[in-house]
C-alpha cells in the first residue's frame, strides 16, 4: 500500500487520479490518495495563500502560515491513515530548479510507502517552508524538464502515474515482464498490427515471417538506431560491453564507433 497526500491551490486539477490505471490502483486498495486544498489552511475572509516577493519584482508568492499548517494536517492525516505515529512522509516539491525526474528516481519513490506533494503557484513557495518542513522528512525538490510550467500540478500526475505503475498489482504481470526487457536504456522499436497493408504501407515482413529471433534481431536493431539518431545522450551513456557484435555493427552504420570504451560519433576523415 502506497500512501500519497497532495496540497495545492486546485484540487479539481488532481481529478485524472480518479481514472484509468490510478483510480484502479486506488479502489483495489493498492494506493490511498488524499487531495487537500490549501485554502483550507488561511483564515482571512478571502482565503489569502500568497503576497508580494521580498525584496521586490514581479509577482506574487505563497505565504508560509497556510503550508505550514498543511503540512501539519498531511502529517497527521498520514500517520492516522498508516496506524503509524512515527511514520514521516517523503515531500516531494514540483520546481524547475529541481533534480530532473526519471525512472531511476520513479523506482526509488515506489520503494518508500508514504509520498507527499507540495504544489506551488505563482513565483512558488516561500522558501522557509522547505527548510521547516526538512527539519520533520525528507524533502526533495523535482523537476519535470526544462521548460516553463504554472505550478506543480500537472508534475503530481506525471510523477504518481510514473510510481504507481511500478507496484506490484497496479500493471498487468506479463506488460511488467515485456518493459524489464527494455529497461536497457534504449529506446523503444517500433510497433504494429493488424491489418498487413493499411493505406499501402506493410508491416515490416520478418513480424509476419513467425520466425522469433529474426524478430527480436529486428527489435533489437530499430531500437538502436532509433537512439543513435534521436537520443545520441543515451547512446553514450551505453557501456558498450554490454553490447553484442550484431549490435556494434548496427550502430557503426550509424556512424558510431568506440573510443577508450565509450561511443562516440565516428569523426569526419581528413581530405588529402
Ligand atoms: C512548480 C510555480 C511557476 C516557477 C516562474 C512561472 C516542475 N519542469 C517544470 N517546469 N516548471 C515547473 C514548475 C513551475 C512552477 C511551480 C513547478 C510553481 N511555478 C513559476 C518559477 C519561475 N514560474 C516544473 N516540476
Amino acid at each position: 500500500m502506497l500512501r500519497l497526500d497532495v496540497v495545492t491551490i486546485f484540487p479539481e486539477y488532481l481529478a485524472p487520479l480518479d481514472l484509468s490505471l490510478i483510480g484502479r490502483a486506488r479502489r483495489a486498495g493498492l494506493v490511498d490518495l488524499a487531495i487537500h486544498d490549501l485554502r483550507d489552511h488561511a483564515h482571512d475572509r478571502h482565503r489569502t495563500v500568497d503576497d508580494a516577493p521580498a525584496g521586490g519584482g514581479a509577482g506574487m508568492v505563497m505565504r508560509p502560515e497556510p503550508w505550514g499548517e498543511a503540512l501539519g494536517a498531511v502529517l497527521a492525516a498520514g500517520r492516522a491513515a498508516l496506524g503509524d505515529t512515527a511514520a514521516v512522509p517523503t515531500l516531494l516539491v514540483p520546481s524547475p530548479a529541481g533534480r530532473p525526474f526519471d525512472q531511476a528516481l520513479a523506482r526509488e519513490l515506489a520503494a518508500q510507502p508514504w509520498l507527499a506533494f507540495a504544489c506551488g503557484r505563482y513565483e512558488g513557495i516561500d522558501e522557509r517552508v522547505l527548510e521547516d518542513a526538512a527539519t520533520a522528512m525528507p524533502v526533495q525538490p523535482l523537476s519535470l524538464g526544462d521548460y516553463v510550467l504554472g505550478g506543480g500540478e500537472v508534475a503530481v500526475l506525471v510523477v504518481v502515474e510514473a510510481v504507481a505503475r511500478l507496484l506490484p498489482g497496479v500493471v498487468g504481470n506479463a506488460e511488467s515482464l515485456v518493459e524489464e526487457s527494455h529497461e536497457d536504456g534504449l529506446l523503444e522499436y517500433p510497433v504494429y498490427t493488424k491489418p498487413a497493408v493499411w493505406r499501402g504501407r506493410e508491416v515490416p515482413e520478418v513480424l509476419l515471417s513467425g520466425h522469433h529471433a529474426r524478430v527480436a534481431r529486428w527489435r533489437r536493431d530499430q531500437s538502436l538506431r532509433r537512439t543513435a539518431r534521436r537520443r545520441p545522450d543515451l547512446l553514450a551513456a551505453l557501456d558498450p560491453a554490454t553490447l553484442d557484435g550484431s549490435d556494434l555493427a548496427v550502430l557503426a552504420e550509424e556512424g558510431w564507433e568506440v573510443v577508450a570504451g565509450r561511443f562516440q560519433p565516428r569523426s569526419p576523415g581528413v581530405a588529402d
